[in-house]
């Protein structure tokens, strides 16, 4: 009886390991060629003059979170110079909480050349977009929409008129995007975030009570719908 409950036991073992293999291979699998990874700016930091350590703080706070809830999905937030404020506040406060930096992390770059330039394969790309959903401006959504050409603007209209601060809308991107054939990004993810630069519509004249709420929503909801587009 003893030998039957060891090979009954090894049979077992067996079979978990190949479950964990399977699940280490898909991980791979999915990071390899972009098909679970997100990424996304500093929604708020540069335009809109959100404060950067507040920001950094939910940063890390909501990836935290949502990398608990999901498996096998990367998150990298990008941005144009080494030397940028946010990412090395960011890496430190990741750190810290040791967050796995296989499934987060840092990328320097411009996030609609991630995989001609940077060699990164991201199938998702979020946008810190304006509340109009409209292109121009400066920053990642004159870029984005530059890069993805007139077919974003006819996508976005079919999926929504306008945002509110704290909410955001995933676009698919047609094949016949630039950036689609290109960089291999299928979908946009437009998200809204809180201003605080009085030049701009949604002024939060300061209100950080308010503000750093609605960057929490901004992420949660960025986040939430990245799940259901992987899903
Ligand atoms: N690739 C990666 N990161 C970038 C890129 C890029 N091509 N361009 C800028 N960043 P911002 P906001 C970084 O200003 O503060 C627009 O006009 C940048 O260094 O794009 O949410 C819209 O129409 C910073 O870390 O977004 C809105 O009206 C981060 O991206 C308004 O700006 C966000 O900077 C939104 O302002």
């Amino acid at each position: 009886v003893e030998a039957m409950f060891s090979r009954a036991m090894e049979v077992e073992k067996g079979l978990n390991d190949k479950k964990k293999n399977e699940g280490h291979a898909k991980e791979s699998d999915c990071y390899d060629d972009g098909s679970c990874t997100l990424a996304f700016p500093s929604i708020s930091t540069a335009d809109f003059q959100f404060d950067l350590d507040r920001a950094s703080d939910i940063i890390v706070d909501t990836v935290a979170n949502f990398l608990q809830k999901y498996d096998s999905i990367r998150l990298v937030l990008v941005d144009l110079s080494k030397k940028s404020r946010i990412l090395s506040l960011v890496e430190e406060k990741a750190a810290k909480k040791s967050i796995d930096s296989r499934r987060f992390f840092t990328f320097v770059g411009d996030i609609t050349q991630l995989h001609t330039k940077g060699g990164l394969q991201c199938s998702v790309i979020a946008n810190a977009a304006n509340w109009r959903l409209k292109p121009g401006g400066g920053g990642v959504n004159a870029a984005v929409y530059n890069a993805a050409g007139e077919s974003l603007q006819h996508a976005t209209k079919k999926c929504a008129d306008a945002l509110r601060p704290g909410t955001s809308v995933a676009v698919p991107l047609p094949s016949i995007s630039p950036l689609h054939q290109r960089e291999g990004v299928t979908h946009v993810i437009h998200v809204l975030g809180p201003n605080m630069n009085p030049m701009r519509p949604d002024y939060l004249n300061n209100d950080y009570t308010r503000g750093s709420k609605l960057l929490h929503e901004a992420y949660s909801s960025l986040f939430e719908n990245f799940a259901s587009i992987v899903r």
